[in-house]
């Protein structure tokens, strides 16, 4: 690491979206570039979140990088759907084959951006005092980054020991013999319950919303399926990236109401057998976009909910109800639903009885006290714009970031926010982002700013922006796709409605990665549209 303090570009994070970055911006385009991670290792998300159960949901063959053929034969996959430590092992090897690290600086955590008019460059300062300039500014936070610590009354008064899934310690957590309480039942929440449950004494989920989980059916490769993906890569990464969601899998293209009752019941049986999100991405093409449609494999995931869970409450107080399926991220679980089968576990229904407060002992709802050794938060994050905002980032006339998504994060594709010229945002709001197989959304936003780069730097320019009547007409577009969807109808964190006081706009662009890669081709083959260059 140089003692240099003016880069060609800064690059905040070091998960997928800034290792690819930096390789990208330095080793194809010769740039400086100097990345900053708020962790002591690289990964991102792969690195913080490594509660017990924490494995992707997608399948290990494709929810990895493409744009190496060599890295993609040499990488073993050991089975369907790895967990945080294998994907952390692979994200260093990549941060060692590709002679990252040099560029790196870990534990320093980017605190405030400014864009400087005169020189057309961002100062960017971190909490470790660092103060650097740069012509470009990447942000590759993640979308799910900021962690969301309920503002409960208490939390500093118990006694036992407290974890957060999104900040899980290093070392682990062993609760032999604890009576543990788990707050939060998204992904997070429904890989870890049967982990901890088999090892606690007693596990007590809270839960507020329940949620659509379909099996993930993981499994180990043999030596024969991993010889066919290497066969295959080529096929399988190319399929990523035109289907809708960035998964090798096309959806049933007839609509669920044209299909009879049993061919209905085969197919849905066939994808549940399956596991994993082809039940999303893979089944009926309008699942998202028709209520009725919905609703049919909304009632099919219930009834295997009802029949797995032996005691009929507790089975009809997991049943989701009230909000399609799909709507809110669904999880993918191994035994989630057989856990709350055992006799140590209990599930508890905070919807109609919130939690009042963390008491020393435990915590407290308004129909009753619990007693606990360990508290566990699974609550998830401040998504999609919580960690942008939570550095002070202000771009031309000093204007905020926060001052500029007061009423919703606005951008043009999600890649580039008015009034912040040279600042590009990978999987920004307004992109397909979370709504994709995230390596893949994230190479296709490293390779369209490389090349947006590349363009300014063959003419000389020094200065980019998006102008305010794109950046409203994408905005607006946005708004009405979604629309068309069932996307805006469960309060999920889509919609940033986890967060209290969050603007209610549905953030990842609904219109599929097709249709927003021509949009993105369509920029980039018209001169940047949209764009102005100085
Ligand atoms: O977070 P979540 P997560 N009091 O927001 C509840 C990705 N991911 O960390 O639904 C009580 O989904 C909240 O209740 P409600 C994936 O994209 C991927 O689990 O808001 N409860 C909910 O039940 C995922 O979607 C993997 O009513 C409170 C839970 O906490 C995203 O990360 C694995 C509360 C939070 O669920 C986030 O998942 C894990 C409060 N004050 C995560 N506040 C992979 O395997 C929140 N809750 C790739």
């Amino acid at each position: 690491m140089t003692g240099d303090t003016d880069f060609d570009a800064v690059v905040i994070g070091a998960g997928f979206a800034g290792l690819y970055a930096l390789k990208k911006l330095r080793d194809d385009l010769s740039m400086t570039v100097r990345v900053y991670e708020a962790g002591d290792g690289v990964g991102g998300t792969w690195y913080w979140n490594r509660y017990p159960g924490a494995r992707c949901d997608s399948e290990s063959f494709y929810y990895c990088y493409s744009f190496s053929p060599e890295l993609a034969q040499e990488w073993e996959w050991s089975g369907r759907y790895p967990e945080q430590p294998e994907i952390e092992r692979y994200v260093n090897h990549v941060a060692d084959r590709f002679e990252l690290r040099r560029d790196i600086q870990l534990s320093t955590r980017v605190t405030a951006a400014t864009f400087d008019e005169s020189a057309n460059r961002w100062e960017i300062r971190t909490d470790r005092g660092d103060a650097v300039t740069a012509r470009f500014l990447v942000t590759a936070v993640g979308c799910l980054s900021a962690p969301n610590v309920p503002d409960l009354p208490g939390m500093d008064e118990f006694q036992g020991e407290i974890y957060f899934t999104a900040t899980w310690p290093r070392e682990g957590v062993d609760f032999t013999g604890k009576r543990v309480g788990l707050i939060g039942t998204g992904s997070s929440g429904i890989q870890a319950t049967p982990r901890i449950a088999a090892e606690a004494a007693r596990l007590t989920v809270f839960q507020r919303t329940p949620n659509f989980s379909i099996p993930a059916r993981h499994s180990a490769f043999l030596p024969e399926d991993q010889a066919k993906i290497k066969e295959n890569y080529e096929d399988i990464f190319a399929a990523t990236r035109t289907s809708w969601a960035g998964f090798p899998y096309a959806p049933i293209k007839r609509a669920t109401a044209s299909v009879s009752a049993d061919e209905r019941e085969e197919i849905l049986e066939g994808l549940w057998g399956e596991g994993g999100f082809k039940f999303l991405w893979g089944g009926f093409h309008d699942l998202l976009l028709d209520a009725e449609a919905n609703e049919i494999a909304s009632e099919f995931i219930r009834r295997k909910i009802r029949e797995t869970v032996k005691d009929p409450d507790t089975a009809e107080l997991l049943c989701p109800k009230g909000y399609p399926y799909g709507a809110k991220r669904p999880p993918i679980d191994t035994d989630y639903y057989e856990t709350f089968n055992r006799e140590n576990v209990t599930l508890v229904d905070i919807s109609t009885a919130p939690i009042e407060a963390i008491t020393t002992a435990g915590l407290r709802t308004t129909a009753a006290d619990y007693e606990f050794d360990a508290l566990v938060f699974a609550t998830g994050f401040d998504a999609m714009t919580g960690t942008l905002l939570r550095i002070d980032i202000r771009g031309a006339d000093g204007v905020r970031l926060a001052d500029a998504w007061a009423d919703g994060p606005r951008t043009l594709l999600g890649l580039q926010v008015a009034g912040f010229p040279n600042m590009f945002t990978i999987t920004g709001p307004g992109s397909p982002s979370v709504l994709v197989n995230m390596p893949v959304a994230i190479e296709h936003h490293v390779e369209w700013i490389a090349d947006c780069i590349e363009y300014m730097r063959e003419r000389g320019w020094t200065r980019l922006e998006a102008t305010e009547e794109a950046q409203d007409a994408w905005v607006e577009h946005v708004a009405e796709v979604a629309k068309q969807s069932l996307f805006g109808r469960a309060n999920s964190w889509y919609v940033g409605a986890n967060i209290p006081g969050k603007p209610r706009v549905v953030m990842p662009y609904t219109g599929g990665q097709p249709m927003y890669r021509e949009r993105c081709d369509a920029v980039s083959s018209s001169g940047y549209e949209g764009f102005k260059f100085g």
